[in-house]
């Protein structure tokens, strides 16, 4: 991967995410989209999120996070604070609430600070991967070249009849 490749950065509250989360790493690997996985909590880890977000991730060529969090989801939307690149929101099920909780707080951000939100769990891991290759695809028409393969092939590969 040079220097000049867009990368993309998949940010997680917690390693017991990742069960969920690798499912957009795997997705960017399979477009050929640079990426990072990190643990990176909004609660636990502030002075990690804001070091990584405004200083590192900019250094390295990271142009789309991708946020993976669960319970009082604050990653992604603090993520959007932190930084003018887009920002997806991952609404993860991990507390006793089905994942209602993250995705409300996920998608629920105020007017001037939009986060992406997907749907919740594994679906919305690879839907924020693909979403995050068609938005670097705008500027890189060989990544939308891929993203159109992904979606033609997904077509033929849905039969006509059942059985
Ligand atoms: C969130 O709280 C994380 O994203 C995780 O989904 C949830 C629970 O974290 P752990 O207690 O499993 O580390 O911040």
């Amino acid at each position: 991967m040079s220097a000049t490749e867009p990368k993309v950065a998949v940010l997680m509250g917690s390693k017991n995410d990742w069960n969920i989360m690798q499912a957009a790493c795997e997705q960017l690997t399979a477009l050929g989209i640079a990426n990072e996985a990190r643990v990176i909590s909004a609660h636990r880890t502030p002075q990690r999120h804001h070091d990584f977000v405004t200083a590192q991730a900019p250094a390295e060529g990271v142009k789309v996070f991708i946020c993976g969090a669960g319970m009082a989801a604050h990653l992604a939307g603090v993520t959007a604070a932190l930084t003018s690149s887009p920002v997806i929101g991952v609404p993860l099920e991990s507390g006793g609430l089905g994942g209602m909780d993250s995705l409300l707080s996920t998608v629920q951000m105020p007017g001037g600070m939009p986060v992406a939100t997907v749907a919740v769990g594994k679906a919305g891991a690879k839907n924020a991967a693909i979403l995050a290759a068609q938005m670097l695809g705008l500027g890189h028409p060989e990544i939308a070249e891929r993203v159109k393969d992904l979606r033609a092939k997904q077509t033929a590969g849905v039969p006509e009849f059942p059985e």
